[in-house]
């Protein structure tokens, strides 16, 4: 085991004895949701990874110290402090040396999952190519670090505020393969559909785990993304996020909001404009990946 790594004794005991673990990001906790709805999600997302007989692995830096499987006093922390920086790949080695806090991304998270020998992970929405990417190259770390590990990563799909089309070409360009559990469509976060299709489907949950062995039975190193998308009763249109997130990006531009501050940006304005109604959402969808990664880690267990 890494020894840079600080594993729960939860998270230590299930890897050892080679029980299903789901990892998870902490920058959505410190920038995603407002607090108290932040934490409680957070905790509920915990409650639904053990329901689902899997143990969860939330990662972050904690002053300095890369941790697995996060306490709740920890997500707590990072729940009320705002200004804990966003931690993606670059940002690590420099956020771990000085010390300090930090909120994983999809990127970073990856990299503490591998290292402990996660291979499983949930998040909401990944980031991916984002809209005028063609001008501003802002394409996010998550897909080039899809390309690193083997780790199966649950999701409803890309966020809302990035191009679903271009995020998947940039997909098939890594070779990362994509499969749709029980949907056709590629999710886009808050709404069921983006309007691009996943290029699989699969109903059955052996199937779905046996295609993600055996991509790396043949030796791919890379990831395996499985998508899922938000219920329906709560999802937000796809054409009325959009629309907005046209809006808010282009008086992010102008006002120069750029890098890593555009997501959380975008997603907080959205959430504003819509009174809450992302929130609401939000929390369905971490919730329903969530479930979906615990039963695929759960099934990856019994089949390997
Ligand atoms: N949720 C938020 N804000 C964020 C993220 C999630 O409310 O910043 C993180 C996710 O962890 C995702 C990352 O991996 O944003 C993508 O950011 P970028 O587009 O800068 O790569
Ligand atoms: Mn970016």
């Amino acid at each position: 085991m890494n020894e840079y790594f600080s594993l729960s004794e939860e998270v230590a005991d299930a890897l050892a004895d080679r029980r299903p673990v789901v990892a998870l990001e902490s920058s959505g906790v410190v920038h995603g949701l407002s607090y108290p709805l932040n934490l409680d999600t957070a905790l509920d997302i915990d409650k639904t990874i053990r329901a689902g007989g899997a143990v969860p692995a939330r990662t972050g830096i904690v002053d300095g110290r890369f941790v697995v499987g996060m306490s709740e006093e920890q997500v707590a922390l990072f729940a009320t402090t705002p200004d804990v920086p966003k931690v993606s790949t670059r940002d690590i080695g420099p956020t771990l040396a000085g010390g300090g806090h930090g909120g994983t991304t999809v990127s970073a998270a990856l990299i503490a999952a591998a290292q402990v020998g996660i291979d499983v992970f949930a998040v909401a929405g990944i980031g991916g190519v984002h809209f005028g990417a063609e001008r501003s190259f802002d394409i996010s770390a998550d897909l080039v670090e899809f390309t690193r590990h083997r780790i199966a990563v649950v999701c409803a799909g890309a966020k809302s505020l990035l191009n679903p089309a271009l995020t998947m070409e940039y997909l098939e360009t890594l070779g990362v393969p994509v499969v749709g559990y029980r949907c056709d469509d590629f999710p886009a976060y808050y709404s069921v559909s983006s309007g691009v299709r996943n290029p699989r489907r699969i109903d059955d949950l052996t199937e779905l785990v046996d295609a993600i062995r055996l991509h790396w039975a043949v030796g791919n190193d890379g990831g395996f993304l499985v998508t899922h998308p938000i219920d329906e009763l709560d999802a937000l249109p796809a054409d009325e996020v959009y629309a907005l997130v046209r809006e808010v990006q282009a008086e992010a531009e102008a006002t120069g909001v750029q890098g890593p501050a555009m997501t959380p940006y975008i997603l907080s304005r959205v959430s504003a404009a819509t009174q809450g109604r992302t929130a609401a959402a939000n929390r369905s969808v971490l919730l329903s990946t969530s479930a979906v990664a615990a039963e695929v880690a759960v099934a990856l267990r019994e089949r390997s």
